[in-house]
């Protein structure tokens, strides 16, 4: 019989990765080390974002490989549950894990595999957990890179997906490592909300998720910033953009959430040929392709289920 342990294995989050996905690829990866796995690697499967790079460089620790296929691997998935979002190539044979905090997506398998989903603010929380289930001590910088994926998802513990247990670890571990996790949390948000070197195009595909309802493809990008007006003052720009982006895609719609974590709520711009049923579906009345709904903190928990009931009635 084979041996799992002696196999080569790589640890992915999903496309567009974000801190999340990215430091629970490497913090799991390390855990199954640290549980006899030889040959485990993680990986990301498209360039960090400015939040990610500064999060790694902070914890010394280097920035995974980036691969965009799976090859003669077997492949364990964290942070997501949607075939959409996985690595290329990844299937019912070689998946062998998945770990992850959103809703069970369309991912298959051939055999019985390891999966864990926990209704927890981040992938992050579930690794932590792990590691002590396992009784496996985490460096420092483990400790650290783990933190700030939870404060990254949680939007510093602030949106509606945060739970006891966030807070409890991000409690915990602030005070091993003696550090202030609110102030470390807004320098981590500034270098997230960091757009200079991008252009719009990058910024609407940077955090981008598509989600299928029935035949309807649905993107929505979540951007988190201290001024909804580093965005807005450039709305009509934008909504082109998102436009073209739809046509090209042929996207049924195209949702750009423009968080204000100061004010704690969001601008949705909402670019569709049926905008009225975005108006029903959030209970909103767009004016010039947006509106801003007080206490929306979270695509997952707030953007996503409403297009679900509406879509699979
Ligand atoms: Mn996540």
């Amino acid at each position: 019989m084979e041996n799992i342990k002696e196999e080569k294995i790589i640890v992915a989050g999903h496309k567009n990765p974000d801190t999340d996905a990215v430091v629970s690829a490497i913090a799991y990866a390390e855990l199954k080390k640290s549980l006899g796995y030889k040959n485990i690697k993680p990986i990301i499967q498209g360039e960090l974002n400015n939040e990610t790079k500064f999060v790694l460089e902070k914890f010394n620790i280097p920035t995974p490989e980036l691969k965009t296929e799976v090859e003669d691997e077997k492949v364990i998935l964290v942070d997501h549950f949607e075939k959409a979002q996985a690595i290329n190539n990844a299937n019912e044979e070689n998946i062998i894990e998945i770990i992850d905090h959103h809703k069970i997506g369309d991912i298959k398998t051939s055999k019985p595999i390891f999966s864990l989903t926990m209704p927890l603010g981040s992938t992050a929380t579930i690794i932590y957990l792990l590691y002590k289930h396992y009784n496996i001590k985490m460096s420092d910088s483990i400790k650290g890179i783990l933190l700030s994926a939870i404060i990254s998802d949680t939007v510093i513990l602030k949106s509606p997906t945060t739970t006891e247990k966030d807070k409890e670890i991000v409690e915990e571990i602030a005070k091993e490592l003696n550090l202030d996790y609110k102030e470390f949390g807004k320098e981590q948000f500034e270098k997230k909300a960091d757009f200079s070197n991008k252009t719009k195009e990058e910024i609407l595909q940077s955090d981008m998720k598509v989600y299928e309802f029935g035949d309807k493809k649905i993107a929505i990008v979540q951007v988190e910033v201290p001024d909804t007006n580093m965005i807005l003052k450039e709305k009509e720009e934008y909504l082109e953009k998102m436009r073209e982006l739809m046509d090209k895609n042929s996207y049924y719609a195209y949702i750009f959430l423009v968080t204000d974590i100061i004010r704690e709520g969001s601008e949705l711009l909402i670019v569709s040929d049926n905008l009225e049923e975005f108006e029903k579906i959030y209970n909103i009345d767009l004016k010039d392709g947006s509106a801003f709904i007080e206490g929306f903190m979270s695509r997952k928990k707030q953007a996503v289920p409403p297009l679900e009931e509406y879509f699979s009635k």
